[in-house]
């Protein structure tokens, strides 16, 4: 058992987790101080270890400009919510982490915006998330840091804490080097994500291309794997995420999902299903894997009364101008394929603005012929391993997009290049022709390669490498 500070505040011989987002979420009462854990790989990755050896969290309680909310202890975890004005929501969060960083990390698939009124804020919260991390984590502790919007925490808590372990996890891809020296400030940060003593990534590829990045522009020596930086030790390493695989088998097992995914089935009058499941988000592919569909039917093989495409949308970052006419676009574009290719009473595209609960998009994996998951770039997306643990039958078809982390390890997905409209489409066609058995051959091994490292090992084996650093 974890050791315990008489300081109730602190703890001790565990784990702090330092993530823009809290653990749990108020309920749909909303009343203060009612608090229920939020869905999400992360939270469900690391919250039984938290449970059992203690620990504490460190994130944005989610509202922009509103009263700070005071610690609080959620099932044996401490919680500190960090709080952010209207002006930093807009400056930190929409515009550094989501107009700077996550373009241009993703290829710059939109053009980054580089402005000084921006940075400042990103600094100044990222300093209170490391000067709260410092608060909650005892001398014992191991910290975790996540992520792109809290970049600086690992250089501004080693300053603080100088002698405690400090792990930095990115969710999402590493730039090469020539995309990442457009920052202007591109020296701080990786002297700030130096301050870890593990810094990992989904791939090998970004863990490469940071080493190099370090290299570069920092005083930082050594290899792609081990750096020497501030006479310290880094450790540079790829640790591939994924899902909490019994959870979704065992509910794709659940007879009330299994009767749903029957109903949904019928509902679709015998059409082929090809299903797509994404925050609505410019690096998912959304757009080109819908003018895709669009030249399938048009190919004359398959019309709307042979399959449909259903389209999960989940509204996200609404507040920034990028996503919003994504929205538009998107939109227009099931306009037209559905104005165009309806045959009798039979929709081409079923669209959904909005998140699905749980349960009920089980019941869509466990009802679909086909996924498609086609991201222009995409850290991991695990939306792909979902759905293979879902086929509990070993059927159905995953198209992916070869620009995912994922498909470095699905390699018997149908790979796909994301820009290539008549390449999906082909790869949509043989999907809807591929045999029983082929079928059965791919899920097979895709299933058992999800299987073999669930999300558990994932947290796992991170925090083995920070121990022993
Ligand atoms: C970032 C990186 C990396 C989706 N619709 C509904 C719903 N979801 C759930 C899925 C899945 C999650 O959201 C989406 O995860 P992804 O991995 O696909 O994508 P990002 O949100 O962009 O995540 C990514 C990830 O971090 C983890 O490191 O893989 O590359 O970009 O779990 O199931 N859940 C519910 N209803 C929905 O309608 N309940």
């Amino acid at each position: 058992m974890a050791k315990r500070t008489t300081n109730p505040n602190k703890t001790d011989g565990g784990l702090v987790v330092i993530a823009n987002r809290m653990p749990v979420r108020r309920t749909a009462k909303n009343k203060p101080g009612e608090w229920e854990t939020s869905p999400g790989g992360l939270v469900t990755a690391l919250s039984p270890m938290l449970r059992e050896r203690g620990g504490g969290w460190v994130g944005w309680d989610g509202a922009a400009g509103r009263k700070a909310v005071p610690p609080f202890l959620h099932e044996n975890i401490r919680i500190r919510p960090v709080s952010l004005s209207a002006k930093e929501f807009d400056t930190f969060y929409a515009g550094f982490a989501n107009k700077t960083l996550w373009p241009l990390y993703h290829d710059s698939i939109r053009e980054p915006q580089f402005h000084r009124r921006w940075w400042w804020p990103y600094h100044r919260v990222n300093e209170r998330f490391a000067d709260a991390a410092a608060q909650v984590a005892g001398k014992d502790d191991l910290v975790w840091v996540h992520d792109y919007q809290l970049q600086l925490v690992p250089g501004m808590l080693r300053e603080r804490r100088p002698e405690t372990r400090i792990g930095f996890f990115l969710h999402i891809p590493f730039p090469p080097e020539e995309l990442f020296a457009k920052i202007p400030w591109r020296t701080p940060i990786l002297e700030a994500m130096l301050g870890a003593d593990v810094v990992g990534f989904q791939t090998r590829l970004a863990a490469q291309n940071f080493s190099r990045a370090a290299r570069r522009f920092t005083d930082a020596r050594g290899s792609d794997r081990l750096l020497r930086f501030a006479g310290r030790r880094v450790v540079v390493d790829a640790f591939p995420i994924s899902i909490d695989v019994n959870l979704y088998e065992g509910m794709a097992r659940d007879p009330e999902i299994a009767v749903e995914a029957e109903r949904f089935r019928a509902s679709m009058n015998g059409r082929r299903i090809i299903l797509c499941v994404d925050r609505l988000d410019y690096t998912k592919g959304i757009d080109i894997r819908l003018r895709a569909f669009e030249e399938l039917l048009s190919r004359g093989r398959y019309t709307a009364e042979d399959c449909v495409l259903i389209q999960i949308a989940v509204p996200t970052r609404e507040s920034v101008d990028d996503y919003a006419e994504l929205r538009d676009d998107v939109e227009r574009l099931v306009g037209r394929i559905n104005g165009t290719h309806s045959v009798k009473q039979h929709v081409p595209v079923h669209y959904i603005y909005g998140g699905l609960p749980t349960r009920d998009l089980i019941a869509r994996y466990c009802a679909a012929d086909v996924m498609m998951v086609t991201p222009f770039r995409d850290g991991m997306n695990l939306v792909a391993k979902e759905y293979c643990m879902t086929r509990i039958r070993q059927d159905g078809v995953l198209v992916l997009s070869e620009f995912a982390g994922a498909a470095l390890e699905l390699k018997q997905a149908l790979l796909v290049n994301p820009f290539d409209v008549d390449g999906i489409a082909s790869a949509m066609e043989d999907a809807l022709e591929m045999t029983h058995a082929e079928q059965r051959k791919r899920m097979t091994t895709l299933r058992r390669t999800v299987r073999a490292r669930s999300v558990h090992d994932w947290a796992d084996g991170f925090i083995s490498r920070l121990r022993e650093s």
